[in-house]
């Protein structure tokens, strides 16, 4: 823990993995390294497979880092079919950042994660925060494509599009417009990409529920680095608003969020091993198996009952 406070990459490597294999070390080394989040920006990108998100972040990445600032990047679930093998190019494209020591680059699958993908994902974040990243980069394909649902880790999130109505119409569907605090229309060296920031604007005009924070719809093309400076501008500029007091309940709802999720885990858990352990929980089990009683009833009992008989605390 000391050595990932102080930066040290392999410290930041062993973390994560022990994030994503054992549970009981993990919550030991979150509560250690809590004191020192909360620091970073965290920023998510996502947006339909092939935009250019790897290509757009390995350009951010650099711009942040000709301003001093230290970068943290996740590449979530990339052996997804929608990443159809882009992530060994991506791998090689992001060598150069790689050898920076003040770089960290890594991606999360599916694959070897005893808590699920969207908690071993939160917990690489909180690592990286605690390392003294300036910026945690999250990438992940479209909404309701990847496990991990990018609102609830990070706070800036940057929807990135490629000209071609197509795509467009799918996210519209998979809600990703109401949750783009920044759009971007990448590839812009293509000529339609006016009229793909046209039709996201006259989306965005429809959406009046955002308040305080007008989404801007911007172009880059990853390539030649058009825009990225822009870009990140404007991603500093959301970062300056979410200090602000508009700000203050969005960050006190997600802290309560984060504690009803802890005390629901916890609590859960507890109650559930302890059935387990008399062999009760396979009783109720069958209850349901012969619909004798509904599993909400059988909670009921549970809280009713049985859980006086059940040591929560250590
Ligand atoms: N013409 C053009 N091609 C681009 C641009 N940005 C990225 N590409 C290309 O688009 C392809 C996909 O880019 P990626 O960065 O892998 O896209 P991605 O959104 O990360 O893809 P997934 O992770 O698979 O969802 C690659 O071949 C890139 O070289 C751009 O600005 N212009
Ligand atoms: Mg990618």
């Amino acid at each position: 823990v000391k050595e990932l406070i102080g930066g040290n990459k392999r410290a930041i490597a062993k973390a994560i993995t022990i994030m994503e294999e054992n549970q009981t070390e993990s919550r030991e080394i979150l509560s250690q390294i809590y004191p020192y989040t909360g620091r970073a920006h965290i920023i998510g990108f996502t947006g339909p497979g092939g935009s250019g998100k790897s290509t757009l972040i390995e350009k951010l990445a650099k711009e942040f880092r000709k301003n001093g600032k230290k970068v943290g990047i996740i590449a979530v679930d990339p052996s997804s079919p929608f990443t159809g093998g882009a992530f060994l190019g991506d791998r090689i494209r992001m060598q150069e950042l790689s050898v920076d020591e003040d770089v960290f680059i890594r991606s999360m699958a599916t694959r070897n994660n005893v808590g699920g993908l969207a908690k071993a994902t939160k917990n690489a974040v909180a690592v990286l925060d605690a390392s003294g990243k300036d910026v945690v980069i999250v990438e992940t394909v479209g909404a309701g494509q990847s496990e991990v649902d990018i609102i609830k880790v990070a706070q800036t999130i940057v929807v990135v599009f490629a000209p071609g109505l197509g795509d467009e119409i799918q996210a519209i569907k998979a809600g990703i417009m109401e949750i783009g605090d920044i759009f971007v229309v990448n590839k812009a060296d293509r000529d339609n990409a006016n009229k793909a920031v046209i039709d996201i604007q006259a989306i965005l005009e429809l959406n009046t529920t955002k308040k305080g924070w007008t989404p801007p719809v911007l172009k880059t093309s990853a390539l030649s680095g058009e825009g990225v400076a822009e870009l990140l501008n404007k991603i500093n500029e959301h970062g300056r608003y979410l200090k602000t007091e508009a700000s203050d309940i969005r960050r006190k709802k997600t802290a309560e969020a984060e504690l009803i999720e802890a005390v629901r885990e916890n609590i859960a858990q507890k109650v559930i091993e302890a059935l387990k352990e008399t062999g009760e929980f396979d009783e109720l089990v069958n209850k349901i198996l012969t619909r004798k009683v509904d599993p909400y009833s059988i909670a009921d009992e549970i809280l009713k009952e049985k859980i006086r008989r059940i040591k929560l605390s250590p």
